[in-house]
């Protein structure tokens, strides 16, 4: 289309994109120290899982050496992380957890 000064304009169809914050899993590790219990524990008390769903996630880790706890906004991961480590380390267990993008 002419816009009136001899230039042509071409129209293109743009979807109005609304970007959503990045997700992050944060992950458990297994190791050959940590007891089960312990694991069992950090998964009720940190994560709000159930008995079972934390007993069922801790032996996937054990049998794996990984598995993903949950999903969470960049901030919430790293506070679930941050909690998980100062947790361990106040109980001298070994156990890692870890954060990486979705
Ligand atoms: N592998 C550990 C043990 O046999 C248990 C464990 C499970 C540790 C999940 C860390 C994560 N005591």
């Amino acid at each position: 289309q002419d816009d009136g000064d001899g230039h042509i304009s071409v129209a293109v169809a743009t979807r109005p994109k609304t970007k959503r914050p990045p997700l992050y899993k944060v992950l458990l590790l297994n190791d050959d120290y940590t007891p089960m219990e312990f694991v069992v524990h950090v998964l009720e008390r940190f994560f709000g899982m159930t008995h079972a769903e934390a007993f069922e996630i801790m032996l996937t880790v054990h049998k794996k050496g990984v598995a993903v706890v949950g999903v969470f906004s960049h901030e919430i991961a790293e506070t679930k992380v941050a909690q998980v480590m100062d947790f361990a380390r106040q109980h001298q267990h070994p156990l890692q957890c870890t954060m990486e993008k979705e």
